[in-house]
């Protein structure tokens, strides 16, 4: 029986199955990352849902774990060494869950390295820049007058949509044959820009066709349809 009495997020969200991955996450670009992960590469887990209307990311249970209050986050029972281990920020767990499973990643140095590579990307250009647009085109920086904060992440959304199509350019994936984190790192995002933010016409996005035709590609998989959804929202 493994015992995580030891992590206090388990008192907010108790482990029917200790002995599973434990998921805190929300159905959001960055929570479906670790779910559709996980749907991909069959590790049994158990998600909990962190609910933002409830302010749930802020309580001090959660924080023990995710001390920036975002999620996604994970408990794993059975980490390094067999002793559990707790891990926040998507692109680590991604990592993480990779080497875990020896899934979804390049086994050679030169592959592993050039995936992660294409993983910072997401990290630190596409997520933070297609979210800065989502709140200017959608969320409260719309109702500001002035256009040019709008404006510069748009452009700069435009800028990295086209990195990326150059990429997939006579690829199938963001790697070539072979789909990894660094697809499911980065598809969410695209997914939410032209669908939740609504700002498909705003950076044009039928410029891009090699970034449509691998959405397309990504979304038709049946783990990523299931990881989308969880955890089911109340
Ligand atoms: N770099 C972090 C970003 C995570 C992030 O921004 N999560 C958002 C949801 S997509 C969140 O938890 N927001 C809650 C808040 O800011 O209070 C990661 O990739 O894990």
């Amino acid at each position: 029986m493994n015992d995580l009495s030891a992590f206090p997020i388990t008192q907010k969200w108790p482990a029917t199955h200790p002995d599973r991955l434990q998921l805190y996450s929300l159905p959001t670009p960055n929570g479906v990352k670790v779910s559709i992960m996980l749907e991909e590469t069959g590790l049994p887990y158990e998600p909990h849902l962190v609910s933002f209307s409830t302010q749930d990311q802020m309580s001090p249970e959660f924080l023990s774990l995710s001390p920036n209050n975002k999620i996604p986050a994970i408990l794993d029972p059975d980490g390094p060494g067999g002793k559990p281990l707790a891990l926040f920020e998507s692109g680590a767990i991604l990592l993480y869950l990779a080497d875990k499973t020896g899934q979804l990643i390049p086994q050679d140095a030169a592959g592993r390295y050039e995936t992660i590579q294409w993983l910072m990307f997401q990290m630190g250009g596409i997520g933070p820049m297609f979210g800065q647009l989502g709140f200017f085109n959608k969320f409260a920086g719309k109702d500001y007058e002035d256009k040019r904060p709008r404006d510069r992440y748009v452009e700069e959304s435009k800028r990295l949509l086209g990195v990326l199509d150059g990429r997939l350019a006579g690829r199938r994936w963001i790697m070539g044959d072979d789909y990894t984190i660094a697809d499911i790192a980065t598809f969410p995002w695209v997914r939410n820009l032209i669908g939740f933010y609504e700002a498909g016409e705003l950076v044009q996005i039928g410029n891009f066709p090699q970034v449509t035709r691998v959405l397309e590609s990504f979304v038709a998989r049946p783990a990523v349809a299931r990881g989308l959804n969880i955890p089911a929202r109340s």
